[in-house]
């Protein structure tokens, strides 16, 4: 089959942990007639976790793409982690599709991260089906879970497709478009049948508000529908589809992942109303502004890498998405950030880890390449007359750290290479070194997710890892002005040292760092001087006063000095400097500043109260709080630095792991009493250490 933009599906897998993603992908692979056999989860065999943490683990952890082919259509499915602390791969995903599957628990109905995971899409304005699955599980209830969406969400949801009984009793679907029932035959595939006598009477009622629903999508068939009271099956489908891609409503199909029912009718419903990436609109960064670009084949050759993996086998794979033109092997490739040439050396598309070669990669589809070396994260590949650069993903800042080493010296070098390439396969995996605590830290966006990372290169390296806690990087400053003097002064024996400054100190306003003005009128110390005493103001003010945190916001002046004819350097005037400093900073009411960050955080209203009043044990400032729907609150605060380390794990203790938080740094404000007095304490012992 040759593929074509229009014939294309990108469709992502999302929702929360556990609703059956991975199991899902097996059964619509089984169905296609990918696999002879769907495996199960547990055994470690399925196609889309296939690494051997997602093994071990029995989760997913990385988005896996596969990919088959239905009614003459090309679906790329994309299996995402439902756990909040992989959402990077999860907005890869997004990133690459033009249509969701969200998966929701037939009896579980709408938890956490669905509504997280609603809202993200509707940021994007993507179009997207729930699937309910587990229909066979006990309790499992399809108009709960339906109602319990519509009570949740401002959306209108449409039924395509029933259940045949329920729980132990669930054998099939009606699909409500076609007016067929499937069951499950002989070879563990569904096959055609009429529709229960029982179901008639129901499935005529769902049927009725599905064409209701079709009309609503498209303003002719309103019309039509207005007149005729009813509308042909294309009609239908068009409708159906029309109203899908201008996200005015939520097609609802349900079904069973695990015994493969309802997976005909889903794959179906992509192929047929789901919408193609053909006149897709994508983000270009164009200056300071943006502009958009539509997906299609007459265009110059352009493509996003939305995802890399370092494989131990293949080296380094790019998964890209062409969106302009035709990526294949003769297309020259222009790495728009490097603005370095490039080649393609092997253009695959993949089941899970299974790649399968192939010729190119048309606009609209999605696939590897292997081994372009310019290749990372977020690049755009284009031609040299024509680059443009496509919106990098937007993901969330990191809300966890810790700091680590390799507990062995001679593991370093080891450690830092396989971090960095952690870092390269997953950018919400963030690596820095912090001057000012001499730490080296690794955020990301939970325990969970450093833990994989961290526990990943130790095992497969053999390097032992140890972590802790990061230090928090606090910083000094004065409170109110102050002048002083400072001879420095050694003249016995020899050539000696001689400088004396005069200098005034004041505070600045708060971010504004460091200012320093010579004052001097005539000729006290000579011009040559003076970037010794700058310098010496700057390594004092770098050394700190209180508890040995760098020193900000304070404006210097030069106000007089006095040089020896024979016994000045700049060496010296820069430590006489440097203790003129010192001595100011002791009279100018110097204080510490600590890091306050802004916390957003995300809770059931069941633990409203639970968590406000842990933020104010940890010296939070509530700022507003804000009900997102769905039972979801959302509390704005700013919180200290030093309170929130563990956070992630304490939210998830006080919440049974339902919480989720956002964090990012707002400014520095003072700190002063016990708490100031234990920072400065846990300094002096740790000076005493070294
Ligand atoms: N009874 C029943 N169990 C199911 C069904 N689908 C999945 N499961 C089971 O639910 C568990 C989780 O399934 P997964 O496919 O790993 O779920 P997931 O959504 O991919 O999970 P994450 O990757 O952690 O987000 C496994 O034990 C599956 O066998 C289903 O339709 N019915
Ligand atoms: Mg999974």
């Amino acid at each position: 089959m040759s593929i074509t933009t229009d014939s294309i599906r990108n469709v992502a897998i999302a929702g929360h942990g556990a609703t059956g993603k991975t199991t899902l992908v097996e059964s619509i692979l089984f169905t296609a007639g990918v696999i002879d056999k769907p495996e199960l989860v547990e055994n470690g065999k399925t196609v889309s976790d296939f690494t051997d943490e997602e093994i071990s683990s029995g989760f997913s952890i990385h988005t896996s793409l596969s990919h088959l082919n239905w009614n003459d259509r090309k679906i790329n499915v994309l299996d995402t982690p439902g756990s909040t602390d992989f959402v990077g791969e999860v907005i890869a995903a997004f990133r690459a599709a033009e249509c969701t599957i969200l998966t929701v628990g037939a009896r579980a109905g709408v938890q956490i991260e669905t509504i997280k995971l609603w809202r993200r899409l509707g940021q994007r304005n993507m179009p997207r089906l729930v699937f309910v699955n587990k229909m066979d599980e006990e309790r499992a209830a399809f108009e709960s879970a339906v109602a319990d969406m519509s009570s949740k969400f401002d959306m209108t949801f449409v039924p395509v497709t029933l259940p045949i009984g329920e729980g132990a009793d669930f054998r099939g679907i009606v699909n409500l478009i076609e007016m067929k029932a499937y069951l499950i035959g002989a070879d563990g595939k569904e096959q055609v049948t009429d529709i229960p006598a029982e179901m008639q009477a129901a499935v005529d009622i769902a049927h009725e508000v599905l064409i209701g629903a079709a009309a609503e999508g498209d303003e002719e068939l309103e019309m039509k529908y207005l007149e005729e009271e009813t509308l042909s099956l294309d009609e239908v489908r068009h409708g159906i589809a029309a109203g899908l891609k201008a996200n005015k409503l939520v097609p609802v199909l349900c079904g069973s992942a695990l015994r493969a029912m309802g997976v005909r009718t889903l794959l179906d419903f992509i192929a047929n109303n789901a919408p193609s990436p053909q006149g897709a609109t994508e983000t270009v960064v164009d200056g300071d502004g943006e502009r958009t670009v539509e997906i299609t084949q007459d265009a110059s050759f352009s493509a996003l890498v939305w995802k890399t993996s370092i494989d131990q086998f293949s080296g380094k794979l790019s998964y890209i998405k062409t969106m302009t033109g035709v990526l294949s092997h003769e297309t020259e490739l222009y790495n728009v950030r490097e603005q370095k040439k490039d080649r393609v050396s092997k253009l695959y598309t993949t089941t899970g880890k299974k790649l399968d070669e192939i010729g190119e990669i048309v606009a609209g589809d999605i696939g590897v390449m292997s081994k372009v070396t310019t290749a990372q994260t977020n690049d755009t590949y284009a031609t040299h007359d024509a680059p443009v650069e496509y919106r990098p993903l937007q993901l969330p800042q990191p809300v966890h750290s810790v700091a680590f080493e390799a507990t062995n010296r001679k593991d370093e070098d080891k450690l830092a290479q396989m971090i960095g390439r952690a870092a390269e396969e997953d950018k919400t995996f963030v690596v820095r070194y912090n001057p000012q605590t001499k730490e080296t830290v690794a955020s990301g966006m939970g325990e969970l997710h450093l833990n994989m990372i961290l526990d990943r290169i130790k095992e497969t390296q053999k390097i032992e890892i140890s972590t802790r806690i990061p230090k928090v990087a606090y910083r000094e400053t004065i409170t109110k002005g102050a002048d002083a003097e400072y001879t420095h002064k050694k003249q016995s024996g020899g050539h000696g040292q001689y400088g004396r400054v005069v200098i005034k100190i004041k505070p600045l306003e708060r971010g504004q760092q460091y200012s320093f003005e010579n004052m001097i009128k005539g000729m006290a110390v000579s011009k040559g001087y003076i970037p010794g005493i700058e310098k010496g103001l700057h390594e004092a003010m770098e050394a700190g006063v209180l508890a040995g945190y760098p020193v900000v916001d304070v404006g210097t002046e030069l106000m007089d000095g006095k040089e020896h004819p024979v016994d000045s350097s700049e060496m010296a005037f820069k430590l006489a400097a440097r203790g003129a400093l010192r001595e100011a900073m002791g009279k100018a009411g110097p204080v510490l500043l600590e890091p306050v960050m802004n916390l957003n955080v995300f809770i059931e209203d069941e633990y409203l109260g639970d968590v406000l009043g842990d933020l104010s044990g940890r010296r939070g400032r509530v700022l507003g709080q804000e009900p997102l729907g769905g039972g979801i609150i959302e509390i704005r605060a700013q919180v200290p630095q030093a309170e929130l380390l563990r956070y992630s794990i304490d939210l998830r203790s006080i919440t049974s792991g339902t919480g989720g938080f956002e964090l990012e740094f707002d400014h520095y404000s003072p700190i002063s009493g016990k708490i100031a007095d234990d920072v400065i304490a846990a300094a002096k012992a740790a000076e005493h250490e070294e």
